[in-house]
């Protein structure tokens, strides 16, 4: 049996995955598959929280199965496994959603942001408690995310909490784990949003499977500074973000950067950030086209991944039936 402590992540198949998804998780992600017993999902069931197309849902899931793969997860290492594949998932969701107060849930402002772009849905409502699920169901301790997910993680700690304190002690109570650098990358057409693969300009993200040309096109129009500095001292600058991805990629210390490229300018600044994303781009969109070749073989890690994700959340589950009297 693993002593080591529960990691769990995920991706929504709502788009392809960005630059931003790879910095702020999946990245961190890899990272830490040695030290903890890594869980990783293809969240489909929060996808469909806004309207999909359902041949294409399908086949994105399978898509972000291959690149976090070809990102360097491995299925010998960590747990891989697709949401909708494991029932538990919304069995769990049910008993905290009797727990959840719709006060709590109306707080909560990636669903005020959202609700403004796509159907107002009861699911879209309540999604937070499917990612609260999620997380309780395999009793995790550190949940890589990005910024903007901090406070679905205070929502799911506090139904931690309540249940353990109604039911007895049967959830973990997970911690958020943020990177240093990229906690939040910006759109590259609007520094003030953040990067966001559903976004309707292909010009403001760049996805894992851009190609060299669509790279360096979306990069040469990114939006920088309108005086031409490298240290505005504003968070939200265009020039600030793409600093960021430099230094999240190279692991390069900003002020050290900052000194190097100021006296070249933006063009040469730019060109360099290009062979920066490329240089981790490309290798993972040739481990990516290698693994789609054989579909059949993501289909039986995508089994053998939910197999051993199920034989974890019926631990929890059971635990959880017992307590509320089913
Ligand atoms: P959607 O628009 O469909 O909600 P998204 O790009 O916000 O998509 P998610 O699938 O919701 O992506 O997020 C997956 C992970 O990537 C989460 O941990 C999230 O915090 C992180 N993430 C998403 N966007 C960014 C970003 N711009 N910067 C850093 N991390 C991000
Ligand atoms: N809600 C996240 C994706 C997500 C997730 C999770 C992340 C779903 N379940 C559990 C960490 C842990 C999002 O970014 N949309």
């Amino acid at each position: 049996m693993s002593l080591q402590s529960t990691l769990f992540s995920g991706c929504s198949p709502s788009g392809t995955l960005t630059l931003g998804n790879y910095i702020g998780a999946v990245k961190q992600w890899v990272q830490c598959q040695d030290d903890y017993d890594g869980i990783y999902c293809v969240v489909d069931m929060h996808a469909i929280t806004v309207k999909q197309d359902p041949y294409l849902l399908r086949q994105r899931v399978w898509d972000f199965y291959a690149l976090y793969l070809a990102c360097g997860l491995t299925p010998d290492k960590s747990t891989i496994f697709i949401q909708s594949h494991n029932p538990h998932h919304s069995e769990l969701t049910w008993v905290l959603s009797c727990l959840t107060m719709f006060g709590e849930m109306s707080r909560m402002t990636q669903f005020k942001s959202k609700s403004r772009k796509h159907e107002s849905t009861v699911g879209l409502f309540t999604y937070p408690i499917l990612m609260a699920t999620d997380i309780l169901l395999y009793q995790t301790s550190l949940v890589p995310v990005g910024k903007d997910q901090v406070q679905h993680l205070e929502i799911t700690r506090d139904l931690a909490e309540r249940f353990n304190n109604r039911y007895g002690s049967i959830f973990t109570m997970p911690e958020a784990y943020l990177p240093t650098e990229g906690a939040k990358v910006m759109d590259l057409q609007d520094p003030g949003k953040k990067m966001d693969k559903s976004s309707p300009n292909p010009k403001s993200y760049i996805t894992l499977l851009d190609t060299p040309d669509e790279v360096r096109a979306k990069i040469s129009k990114a939006i920088t500074d309108s005086q031409g500095r490298f240290d505005t001292g504003e968070e939200l600058s265009g020039i600030n973000n793409l600093v960021t991805i430099y230094c999240s990629l190279t692991g390069e210390d900003r002020s050290f950067v900052i000194n190097q490229f100021e006296p070249q300018g933006y063009k040469v600044f730019k060109d360099s950030l290009v062979d920066v994303i490329l240089a981790h781009l490309v290798p993972i969109q040739e481990r990516y086209h290698h693994y789609k070749e054989d579909h059949s073989y993501l289909e039986q890690l995508a089994k053998e991944g939910c197999e051993k994700a199920m034989g974890k959340s019926k631990v929890t589950l059971d635990k959880v039936k017992e307590a509320v009297g089913f």
